[in-house]
């Protein structure tokens, strides 16, 4: 099954998709002032940020003008080609983790619920399935049922968990780690971090801490820091990432709850804001509703039907 036909089933709860307003929107049959009104505001309600939005409906009239396009039907290439060009200006959109020498480290951060432990377990399934060799590691040291839950995804995907007692020190776990990935010539390590501690300062050292371990001894070329974002808070979710990445250097992002989502279009204002690929996106709770991001695939989905 293709993402979106995933997507599809998973979005049923959704009220509205915004993909379906959009397809609906070049269905139409001119371009009147509604039409450019419309789209700005489908735009910016899917949450593709204000200055895009704005750019694209330019750039997209600058189009009709210039190729003498008569109806919106005849512009869904045109559109499709701009949201995929957009996409693919940021190097390794859509793209899995580069290949870099084992033990590659996936250090996943985000805010709390975002869904850094959910993502872990199914990339850890997703590695597995593939053939390699994979470690978790349960540096969320803070919640008492942190280690519990990725110990539940280790057992589920049958992958090793390294853990220490609930309160030890997140960057020993994950020093722990890096030795029992080396030692055990593991292809990946996958460190699960806490989204919340008594206060946000804390939490910040903390990273900060485990990522300079990481860095020391894995070196940065193995070392990718996955920030986990959740798609439904949009623009929230982009402005959260804007703050982690004055704190660590932000190498990928996994875009959760994209099931839940009608603002799909946050993915978008991630490229243009942070620059850093969105690899996967989440699209449910069970251990296979983690997908590539296809860019292209995106890209045309919106064109195809309100019923997607
Ligand atoms: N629908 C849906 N739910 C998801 C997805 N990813 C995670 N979840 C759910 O979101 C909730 C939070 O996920 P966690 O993985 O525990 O989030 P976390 O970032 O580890 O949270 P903390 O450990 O508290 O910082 C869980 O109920 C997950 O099942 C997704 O792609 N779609
Ligand atoms: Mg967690």
């Amino acid at each position: 099954m293709s993402i979106f036909s995933r997507l599809k089933e998973g979005l049923k709860g959704v009220k509205e998709r915004w993909s379906g307003g959009i397809a609906r929107l070049f269905a139409g049959s001119s371009f009147d002032a509604a039409f450019w009104e419309e789209l700005e505001d489908r735009l910016i309600a899917g949450d593709v940020g204000l200055e895009l939005s704005e750019e694209l409906v330019a750039s997209l009239k600058e189009e009709v003008r210039k190729q003498g396009i008569t109806s919106p039907e005849a512009l869904r290439d045109v559109f499709v080609e701009k949201i995929t060009s957009e996409l693919n200006a940021v190097p390794g959109m859509g793209q899995p983790f580069p290949l870099t020498p084992a033990p590659q480290v996936l250090l996943m951060i985000g805010v709390n619920g975002s869904g850094k432990t959910t993502s872990a377990g199914k990339l850890a399934l997703q590695y597995k399935q593939q053939g390699k060799s994979v470690i978790l590691a349960a540096a969320d040291t803070f919640r008492a049922a942190a280690v519990e839950q990725l110990k539940i995804w280790g057992e589920r995907t049958g992958v090793r968990v390294v853990a220490q007692g609930q309160g030890s020190d997140p960057a020993a776990v994950a020093f722990d780690a890096w030795q029992a990935a080396r030692s055990a010539n593991a292809d990946l390590l996958i460190v699960d971090t806490a989204g919340r501690l008594h206060d946000k300062h804390n939490l910040m050292e903390e990273l900060r801490k485990i990522h300079r371990v990481l860095l020391r001894e894995a070196g940065e070329e193995r070392l990718q820091t996955v920030l986990v974002l959740d798609a439904v808070l949009g623009q929230n979710s982009v402005a959260q990432a804007e703050t982690f990445n004055t704190i660590l250097p932000i190498s990928s992002v996994i875009l959760t709850k994209y099931d839940n989502t009608a603002k799909g279009g946050v993915v978008l204002s991630i490229a243009r804001r942070l620059r850093v690929p969105v690899r996967y996106i989440g699209l449910g709770e069970a251990p296979e509703d983690l997908s590539p991001f296809d860019t292209m695939e995106f890209a045309r989905a919106l064109m195809e039907g309100e019923d997607r």
